[in-house]
């Protein structure tokens, strides 16, 4: 047992004053009184909703960190085998609301706090988010660190303790600004360990040299060393004892580094440059989705993260002294896109390098653990970094992935002799100019499966990007796991009463750990009582929205108007100018209209959030073109109620889970083939939400998985898309009526300077419409009047939404990350 390795004579001081943790209501109350007055330095006088969040979030970080330990020690003991999630984002949003609900302790907190003067809501909302992610990507990596720790398994997430997260966005006159998220000030929820350091080599040069046995060896040598700083934050899985770590890497000068000589001559500030040079790695997210801009410092976080990871996993699996073959069967890592790719090559450096490893046994235990999942299709999203960075910055790095690539081509060249183009084809190194590294193919190389994030896309990188990498490997080595959500935050967090009430149905909260006993809810479709309850939930969450959109753009909504939600990173394949060229046309539709029409017209508000990476100008024009059609249409007095334009600021995972549990309708309408999966759809439908959406990512399997009869699917197919790329680019596409009136209200200046909305416009109409506006607009318009149309008869949409949630179980990441665990991983959770 875990106390047994306590020595005898201490074991009994040490058991017996173990810290339980609250129990009860009174004595959460003194810890958090104990908080204020001690760990905060403040009084009952002096303790405003801050200081109370504090003490609170104080109280339940000891609480989830008597488990951590164990769950440590357990892992340990067991010496089981663990996997590690190596990711550049976690978009982890807020932890006390979280942490108080996978612990059960969300009752007492509310009653202590009630009676100590505070309402939970608002200490809940002291928060900040911890923002260290663009999109799905990064909240995909918080979603999986939810199951992992739920379901048991021995799992770490390895990431970068950004200083600045992703920048807050402010709307000021219709364009967006970006504000920097410094996030840190106070963090409950981190325990620095500044005994735990790696450093961390950059820049120098290799040196060979003989070994006593005459073997040659590399050396790396000179450079510059950064030190790399452990933070540990624990992650609670739910309504189970496990507690797991995701440990992210801080960035400061190596001791040695500054440089006390130069301190005291006089040099300071060159002195204090270098510190700041050695912290700059850590400093800030790239803000960027779906694309990749191959900048120095990015390369260096990506190596220094990675290095000091690797570090980390290698010195755990040596504790055990077990050889080095066993490594695969102790250690599994997961690659969250390619931006981790360099770890393959790190391992193998470490076992070639350092624990002097034959090359073939090296490489054979590097390939067994690794696995990497691909996130994009996108051509300018796809990772490659020029062979002369690599130089200058990882010499060695840079010979190993020549020889890496030396051994593959030998392989491709011995199988298939007759295809010379294949060659260049899969080689890692891209013969350009200048010559660049691929991250994809080496990610491919270094692993033993790949795979996508829905069916399409799974099928899509095997037929397309990676189709060669298929003929080289089989198809056994490619595979897809269909992502998923915790349902956790995404139905009993974010929308409590919905949750109240399924529970309600289906014998209590057990469907959380099994999200497939939704299927329940299908007996009460017919109940109309239940529909009643179901119905007014979705209000009282419409009405929050509604408030809160009046509280901070001043804006007046009618609750029971169509909420039409389109909420994500905005970037032109997933068409937030289509959605608007939409809203445009409603607009001119509703000025034609006579009085007696405009009765009949369903209202609607059209609601839009999210940010555009700073440097992405077609983004920014989109957004600011929703602002000023917003400005038009919402103070038309011909409009009023019809149609109101919303564009929410700052979307992040907070406000999402505002807005997910408001929505009636929301959109998910990519150019097909571009959106890998798409999360947020599952979100959007687990809330009793339906989606308007193209055959595009995980769209395809809701629809498996809820019925047609319960989505408005519309929009061209993804096998259709080059053949209608192709007639664009000889002119063989004319855009039709309705959206040429859109473009001429957008021309005329109606929606403020043309000039403004120009390149939006003619990207569409004169520059090929890489992303298909065009094609399909009209299929869009007929489908949302459709929408209009089923929306009025609110019994039959209200039994769609209930079938839908009903049948929604397949979506739960647990079922993901079992997926991975048996497929991909090898791994079994660890009993409790
Ligand atoms: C998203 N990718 C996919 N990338 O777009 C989405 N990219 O379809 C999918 O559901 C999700 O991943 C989870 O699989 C991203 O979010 C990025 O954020 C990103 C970040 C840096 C560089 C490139």
């Amino acid at each position: 047992s875990v106390e047994a390795s306590i020595p005898e004579p201490q074991r009994e001081a040490w058991t017996k004053n173990q810290f339980d943790g609250f129990k009860n209501k009174d004595e959460f109350e003194k810890e958090v009184v104990r908080h204020v007055e001690t760990t905060l330095a403040r009084s009952m006088f002096n303790c405003d909703d801050v200081a109370a969040y504090s003490a609170t979030a104080l109280a339940f970080r000891d609480r989830l960190i008597k488990d951590w330990n164990k769950t440590q020690q357990r892992q340990t003991f067991t010496d089981s085998k663990r996997i590690y999630y190596l990711s550049l984002e976690f978009l982890m949003g807020r932890a006390l609301d979280n942490a108080m609900l996978n612990v059960k302790g969300k009752d007492i907190a509310k009653s202590a706090l009630d009676e100590l003067g505070f309402r939970i809501e608002d200490i809940i909302g002291q928060e900040n988010d911890a923002a260290l992610g663009n999109g799905g990507l990064g909240r995909l990596a918080a979603c999986f660190l939810d199951s992992m720790a739920s379901l048991n398994y021995p799992a770490w997430g390895y990431g970068l303790r950004y200083r600045y997260g992703i920048f807050k966005q402010e709307i000021i006159d219709g364009y967006q600004v970006e504000v920097p998220d410094y996030w840190l000030d106070f963090n409950p929820w981190e325990f620095p360990r500044h005994d735990v350091t790696v450093d961390i080599q950059f820049y120098g040069h290799v040196r060979k040299s003989q070994d006593a046995n005459g073997k040659t060896v590399a050396n790396w040598e000179g450079g510059e060393t950064v030190t790399a700083v452990a933070y540990d934050m624990p992650i609670p899985g739910y309504d189970t004892p496990s507690t797991n770590n995701l440990r992210l890497w801080s960035s400061k000068a190596a001791s040695g580094e500054f440089d006390f000589q130069k301190f005291n001559s006089g040099e300071y500030e060159s002195s204090v440059a270098d510190q700041q040079r050695a912290e700059t790695i850590s400093a800030v997210l790239y803000p960027n989705d779906n694309l990749d801009r191959g900048k120095e410092l990015r390369l260096k976080q990506q190596y220094f993260w990675v290095a000091a990871s690797l570090y980390d996993i290698v010195r755990r699996f040596k504790k055990s002294k077990r050889a080095w073959r066993e490594f695969p069967d102790q250690v599994a890592i997961q690659l969250n896109d390619t931006h981790p790719t360099l770890a393959v090559v790190e391992l193998q450096r470490i076992l070639i390098d350092k624990e002097g490893l034959e090359w073939d046994e090296a490489w054979a235990i590097v390939t067994a653990t690794f696995g990497y999942t691909n996130h994009t299709v996108l051509p300018e999203a796809l990772e490659k970094w020029p062979v002369g960075l690599f130089q200058h910055l990882l010499p060695r790095h840079l010979q190993i992935i020549y020889d890496i690539n030396l051994f593959f081509l030998q392989s491709v060249e011995k199988r298939f002799p007759d295809d010379r183009d294949m060659l260049s084809r899969v080689s890692i190194i891209e013969e350009s100019q200048p010559k660049m590294v691929r991250m994809a193919y080496l990610a491919i190389v270094g692993s033993h499966k790949v795979n996508g994030v829905a069916e399409l896309h799974s099928d899509l990188i095997q037929t397309t990007i990676f189709k060669d990498f298929v003929k080289i490997y089989g198809a056994d080595k490619f595979t897809n796991v269909t992502n998923g959500i915790t349902p956790r935050r995404w139905l009993h967090q974010a929308n409590p009463r919905l949750s109240e009430l399924i529970a309600s149905k289906t014998g209590g909260y057990d469907y959380l750990k099994d999200l497939t006993t939704l299927n329940k809810l299908e007996q009460y479709v017919d109940d109309k009582a239940f529909r009643k309850e179901w119905a007014e939930i979705k209000y009282a969450n419409k009405v929050r929205l509604a408030k809160y959109i009046k509280s901070t753009l001043d804006i007046t909504v009618n609750p029971a108007a169509l909420f039409d939600v389109q909420v994500k990173r905005i970037h032109e394949y997933k068409r937030q100018q289509l959605n608007i060229f939409g809203v445009i046309y409603r607009y001119l539709q509703i000025k034609e209209m006579s009085a007696e029409e405009r009765k009949k017209q369903a209202p609607r508000v059209s609601i839009f959030g999210g940010k555009a990476a700073p440097g992405y100008w077609m983004a920014k024009q989109i957004i600011h073109l929703i602002n000023n059609v917003g400005s038009v249409v919402n103070k038309d007095p011909d409009v009023g109620d019809l149609l109101k334009v919303i564009f929410l600021e700052d979307y992040n995972v907070s406000k999402a889970e505002i807005i997910i549990p408001a929505s009636d309708l929301s959109e998910h309408i990519s150019t097909a083939g571009t959106e890998a999966s798409g999360t947020s759809n599952m979100k959007f439908v687990l809330n009793g939400g339906l989606i308007i959406g193209t055959c595009d990512g995980a769209n395809i399997e809701i629809t498996r998985e809820i019925g047609q009869e319960n989505i408005f699917l519309f929009g061209t197919l993804s096998e259709d898309v080059e053949d209608l790329r192709h007639n664009h680019t000889y002119g063989k596409h004319a855009v039709d009526s309705g959206l040429q009136k859109v473009f001429d209200a957008i021309t005329s200046g109606k929606f403020g300077d043309a000039n403004d909305f120009g390149a939006l416009v003619s990207a569409v109409r004169d520059h090929g419409d890489y992303y298909l506006v065009s094609d399909d607009f009209q299929s869009y318009i007929d489908t949302q009047k459709m929408v209009d149309e089923e929306y009025k008869n609110q019994e039959e949409w209200v039994s769609k939404c209930i079938r839908s949630v009903a049948r929604m179980g397949f979506f739960s990441s647990d079922r993901c990350i079992n997926e991975y665990a048996e497929e991909i991983w090898n791994i079994e959770p660890l009993a409790v």
